[in-house]
């Protein structure tokens, strides 16, 4: 039996962290539609923020995305976003929109270029320093497009390095989350293409070091709720940046391609103590929002995932248990379905009342008026978006 307290409090204390750059404009490589009311700058997507935590209650951290967010005093970012009641998340580093990294930037066979990198990335954690971030978030578009381009064994040792240098900077409470992708802008190598590279890069340079898991970026078919159960047995697990792909990395809303994917991985989460916040899992979104509303979409993607997770907490861990022993597979497959196919809405409908929210975030959000707001108010200047 499931205890139905215990599961309301994790779901009052779970928190969701989304992502400066999904409040901004963004598209493809063939187009950007712009957005009307679309922030203007790194304190207007702070301000969108807060409507998406105003209308959930559980998503009061916003990730930044340097130099996308770049602004000239970090702290008094962070004191707008405190005065918000919000806190600032991870530092997303990027080494990818620079002329000099068009053949890599940590693996690039240049070491200028390496240093260049490096040094930029040492800059991430001063900025982590002033707005209290916990976690460096590493991804690099490092790869090669041909085979014979460069060699693999070399961009590995000179992506060592690079991390060896960073770490070494990180403060005693701060994290470097590194994160894989199977492939894209690289097309034949990438230097971290899957969760093993990365966890043989964080497993050498130390328990500061852990892996993040973009649900976006695996080949088809992948087991992702198998690997997310072995990085949280060898606590390697950093945290998830959550979307939805249908083909490659599409980007889209967490649970709107597969919601049985995502209850997967959240059971796992959820019976491996990845819920507990000394577990240290941060689950964020990576997302962006190019032809639906950007504000309503990501308070979706919020409430996608507390579905996920309160299926995944109902889950009666004891008949599974007991079923797994006595071989019955049958019958544990019967308990996993039986909490997937549970109708939690209402549930978090109680959850968000006694939170004294509304139980509904997408009608509190449309009742606002916060869309119409900005929609005449944001008018002139520039609109953020990717490389604003
Ligand atoms: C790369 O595709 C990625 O998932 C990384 O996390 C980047 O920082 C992010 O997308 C940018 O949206
Ligand atoms: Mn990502």
């Amino acid at each position: 039996m499931t205890d139905l307290s215990a599961v309301k409090a994790a779901l009052k204390s779970q928190r969701i962290e989304t992502p400066s750059w999904a409040y901004g404009n963004s598209g493809t490589r063939f187009k950007v539609f712009r957005q009307e009311g679309v922030p203007r700058n790194p304190y207007e997507k702070l301000d969108d923020a807060a409507q998406v935590h105003a209308a959930t209650g559980v998503a009061p951290i916003v990730s930044l995305h340097i130099p996308w967010d770049l602004v000239d005093d970090y702290a008094a970012l962070g004191a707008y976003a405190k005065e918000r009641g919000l806190t600032l998340g991870a530092i997303n580093s990027n080494v990818f929109q620079d002329d000099d990294y068009k053949l890599g930037s940590v693996t690039n066979a240049d070491p200028a270029i390496r240093r260049k990198a490096v040094s930029y990335l040492l800059e991430c954690v001063d900025i982590m320093d002033a707005t209290g971030s916990r976690d460096l978030k590493l991804w690099f578009s490092d790869g090669t497009n041909y085979p014979g381009q460069d060699d693999i064994v070399a961009r590995q040792d000179r992506l060592a390095e690079a991390l060896s240098q960073v770490y070494d900077r990180l403060g005693d409470d701060q994290r470097m989350l590194l994160e894989y992708k199977l492939f894209e802008p690289a097309f034949y190598t990438t230097d971290v293409p899957d969760w093993g590279t990365s966890y043989a890069h964080c497993l050498k340079l130390g328990d500061k070091a852990q892996v993040v898991v973009d649900t976006g970026h695996h080949a088809p078919g992948t087991n992702i709720e198998f690997i997310v159960a072995f990085l949280l047995r060898e606590k390697k697990l950093g945290g998830f940046d959550f979307n939805s792909r249908f083909y490659a990395d599409d980007d889209l809303m967490v649970g709107s391609a597969d919601p049985f994917q995502l209850f997967r991985i959240m059971h796992e989460v959820a019976k491996n103590g990845g819920l507990k916040q000394e577990t240290g899992v941060a689950f964020m979104l990576d997302q962006c929002h190019n032809i639906e509303a950007k504000i309503p979409a990501i308070i979706r993607s919020v409430m996608n995932v507390q579905e996920a997770t309160a299926k995944a907490l109902l889950v009666d861990l004891d008949a599974l248990g007991a079923a797994q022993r006595a071989g019955d597979v049958l019958e544990a497959n019967a308990v996993l379905m039986d909490a997937y196919n549970t109708d939690v809405r209402p549930l978090l409908a109680e959850v968000r009342t006694e939170l004294g929210l509304d139980p509904d975030p997408m009608a509190a959000y449309r009742g606002s008026g916060w869309a119409t707001r900005i929609t005449s108010e944001r008018v002139g200047g520039e609109q953020a978006g990717w490389g604003a």
